[in-house]
């Protein structure tokens, strides 16, 4: 860094540091190319700022002058994102904060969300995100909600088993995203299963709905069933975790590759590096079974088009 830079250059790069939105960081990149000083030694400083003004003057233009992403729609991190529908005080709050470090509002009042709060769930070795929402229901409904619920990968329609009224609060929530075209969630999970008399009413919700959903009472306050939640939610996403070791070295657990389930070999070997795809020979495949014991298919060769699955080793030759 030059030494020579000024004041009101330095304030400048501090604003576009601490820049949040593209206007800002336009307007700081903007101040910065005003106030550097012109010579040699900053010949590199000053491309560079044109060079990011360029980029942001882009980025500003595709997303229509000013507009940043609406606060309302979470950034997807890990291998999904599932958003939580419900009508009010279902738990979906609590259940976010039962299951990730986010630290939702939860209260016995009806509005307590009123602005998506994601928050990350481990299954096992892989991180799913949940999406804390606002609640759908006839008094009231944020307008955003419908495009929240469309940008995750996937819903899931969380129910108080308590609430006697909980099989019109579906048949309402199914009418509006129906009317919405929103996909269905893919899961219905019954909380407050601690309640008195909460299993019973599942079991009815079962019958009625249980063709249509997968179907989980949980209870979000005191952890039941939360392992099985996490495990239906990664099913419910059709994920399949792939391993791989390098030939001729002994298998160590590292972080899986994720892919959805019919993707094959190839996909994965993508995933791990494009010269890796392009190269690929022939893979071999290991399966890491519980006990560690070997699979009598292990080191099977398959080829490129092989479908993967769940908990497949994979070895890569290219
Ligand atoms: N008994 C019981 N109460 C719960 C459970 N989960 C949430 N609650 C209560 O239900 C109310 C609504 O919870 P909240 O998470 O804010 O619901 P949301 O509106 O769907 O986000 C709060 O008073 C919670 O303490 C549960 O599993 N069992
Ligand atoms: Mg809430």
């Amino acid at each position: 860094m030059p030494a020579n830079l000024t004041p009101e250059y330095m304030s400048a790069e501090q604003d576009y540091k601490s820049a949040r939105t593209h206007g800002e960081k336009l307007a700081a990149l903007e101040r910065m190319l005003a106030t550097v000083p012109k010579h040699k030694g900053t010949e590199k400083l000053q491309a560079d700022i044109k060079r990011r003004l360029s980029q942001e003057r882009k980025e500003a233009h595709k997303k229509g002058a000013a507009h940043s992403t609406p606060f309302y729609l979470v950034e997807k991190e890990g291998a999904g994102q599932v958003a939580l529908v419900g009508p009010p005080n279902s738990g979906k709050s609590q259940l976010v904060a039962a299951l990730t470090h986010a630290r939702p509002e939860v209260g016995d009042y009806p509005f307590t969300t009123r602005a998506p709060t994601p928050g990350m769930m481990a299954f096992e070795d892989v991180q799913i995100q949940l999406v804390d929402l606002p609640p759908m229901s006839r008094e009231f409904m944020e307008p955003w909600l419908p495009q929240a619920i469309r940008n995750a990968t996937a819903g899931l329609l969380v129910v108080d088993l308590a609430d006697p009224d909980v099989l019109d609060e579906i048949g309402f929530i199914e009418a509006l995203l129906e009317e919405r075209r929103l996909a269905r969630p893919k899961m219905l999970v019954a909380n407050k299963l601690d309640l008195e008399g909460a299993a019973d009413i599942f079991t009815a919700l079962e019958e009625l709905y249980g063709g249509r959903y997968r179907a989980l009472a949980i209870s979000a306050a005191e952890g039941l069933n939360l392992d099985r939640f996490r495990r239906e939610v990664f099913d419910m996403l059709e994920l399949v975790r792939v391993y791989t070791k390098p030939p001729g070295k002994k298998f160590e657990m590292t972080i899986p590759y994720v892919l959805h389930r019919g993707q094959t070999v190839i996909d994965a070997a993508r995933l791990v590096h494009k010269d890796f795809a392009e190269g690929l020979k022939f893979a071999r495949l290991y399966r890491a079974e519980a006990g560690g014991s070997a699979c009598p298919t292990s080191g099977m060769m398959v080829e490129r088009s092989h479908v993967v699955e769940d908990g497949d080793i994979l070895e890569l030759h290219i």
